[in-house]
């Protein structure tokens, strides 16, 4: 096999269909660049869906690899492992929080934030049992799992995976109305909420939102669940976005980037009172906190604060912006974002679509996806140098004048 079309077509004969991928076969990554099998090089707008904000193959990251992966590598929760430890207490101080339950997929951490407010719900709140009420925002995004898709109120995420988890109720994102009134429920335990919606197309809520969510769920003792897994870990320009209000989640949700793209890593931090109602043997999963995971872990997340990465993320985000909105295209509805998580929508009603832009973006050497149609999110790796940020503007605003 040498040409991207033979792995397409293997890919298409023996691999499920639940991707439509852009028609770009990559076979090596480094810093924020990619090369195809034809040796193309790209810049990468997507970073795997901010998994790699410390960029392709980060050498300090695969050095905590290698250096681990021929030592131990899982042992599972039966045993201990001497890198759990170290790697918790790293972790739980970095973020402020008493505790961490390890997990490895960010779904997987956000069924873990549920799992955990609901004991928080029956052994502290005193709820009846399985009467525990927990809050969505529509339009949020938290995984493919049947809980995940459950709160989801995007029917190609949740059609025909019926039915659905009872227990969750949706209310409108970046509304504090009606988050107050599904609180004075009493048998609400938690709203899980993106502090900046991701899939949804880069929705930043009006300021002040994330303060006033902090204070009604404080209000009605209902746990404030941060789904910070896309929005985490330096994307936005802060180190978390909810750090943009000085507001602290009762728990924090992290995923993706926690690795670095180099394995899946996730993790779930709380407060003792929170995270002590779950009694051994009451949850955990096979990989959680494995040696492997806890190395690299640490090394991705010293690799952020010794590189700046959210500082960076803040000036090539102001940058990014600011270069794209010299587009004044009348279809070209807003260019949005914070940080280095930005997305650029459209006019749904445009003769073309962001799939065709994307297509030709690919081609001139950037890739990014569209999401919903007609946004098209862009989202390089922060360690990306302002040159080559500025190169991929060009390269952006270019492409987009072709589609005028
Ligand atoms: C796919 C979307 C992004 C997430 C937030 C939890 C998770 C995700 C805010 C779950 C995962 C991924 C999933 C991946 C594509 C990507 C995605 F397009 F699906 F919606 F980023 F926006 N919270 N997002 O964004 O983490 O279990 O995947 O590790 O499923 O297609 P995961």
């Amino acid at each position: 096999m040498r040409h991207s079309q033979d792995y397409i077509e293997l890919e298409n004969q023996v691999g499920a269909h639940n991707y439509h991928p852009l028609p770009v076969v990559l076979s090596r990554g480094e810093g924020a660049f990619l090369w195809d099998v034809e040796g193309k090089r790209y810049l990468d707008f997507l970073s795997a869906y901010s998994a790699v904000n410390q960029g392709h193959c980060h050498p300090k990251i695969i050095k905590a690899l290698t250096d681990q992966v021929g030592q131990l590598t899982l042992t599972s929760r039966a045993f201990h492992n001497d890198q759990l430890g170290p790697y918790e207490k790293y972790i739980t101080d970095y973020f402020g929080y008493d505790r961490v339950l390890p997990m490895n997929t960010g779904v997987e951490a956000g069924e873990t934030a549920l799992k955990l407010c609901r004991k928080w719900g029956y052994q502290k709140k005193k709820i009846a049992e399985n009467k525990a009420n927990i809050i969505f925002a529509q339009g949020n995004f938290w995984g493919r799992s049947l809980a995940a898709v459950s709160s989801s109120t995007d029917p190609v995420t949740y059609r025909e995976f019926g039915p659905y988890t009872p227990g969750f109720e949706l209310i409108p994102y970046n509304d504090l109305e009606s988050l107050e009134k599904s609180c004075q429920n009493p048998n609400t335990a938690g709203f899980m909420v993106e502090p900046i919606q991701g899939e949804a197309g880069v929705i930043v809520p009006n300021p002040g939102y994330l303060k006033g969510v902090r204070e009604i769920c404080s209000r009605y003792n209902v746990l404030f669940m941060a789904d910070e897994v896309q929005t985490g870990l330096g994307r936005t320009g802060k180190l978390l976005a909810c750090d943009y209000e000085s507001v602290k989640p009762d728990l924090l949700i992290l995923g993706k980037a926690l690795s670095g793209g180099v394995l899946p890593v996730s993790a779930v931090l709380g407060s003792d009172e929170i995270l002590l109602c779950l009694k051994p043997g009451e949850h955990g999963s096979t990989f959680g906190g494995n040696p492997l995971a806890c190395a690299v872990a640490k090394a991705a997340l010293e690799v952020i604060k010794e590189e700046n990465l959210a500082d960076k993320a803040e000036k090539l985000g102001q940058i990014f912006r600011e270069e794209l909105s010299q587009l004044k295209f009348s279809w070209i509805k807003e260019i949005r974002g914070k940080g280095l998580l930005n997305a650029v929508e459209m006019d749904p009603k445009h003769k073309h679509t962001a799939l065709e832009i994307c297509l030709a973006l690919a081609k001139a050497g950037v890739l990014a996806k569209p999401t919903h149609g007609h946004i098209i999110r862009f989202a390089p790796p922060l360690v990306i140098s302002e040159e080559d940020l500025r190169r991929g503007c060009e390269i952006i605003m270019t492409t987009f004048k072709q589609f005028n």
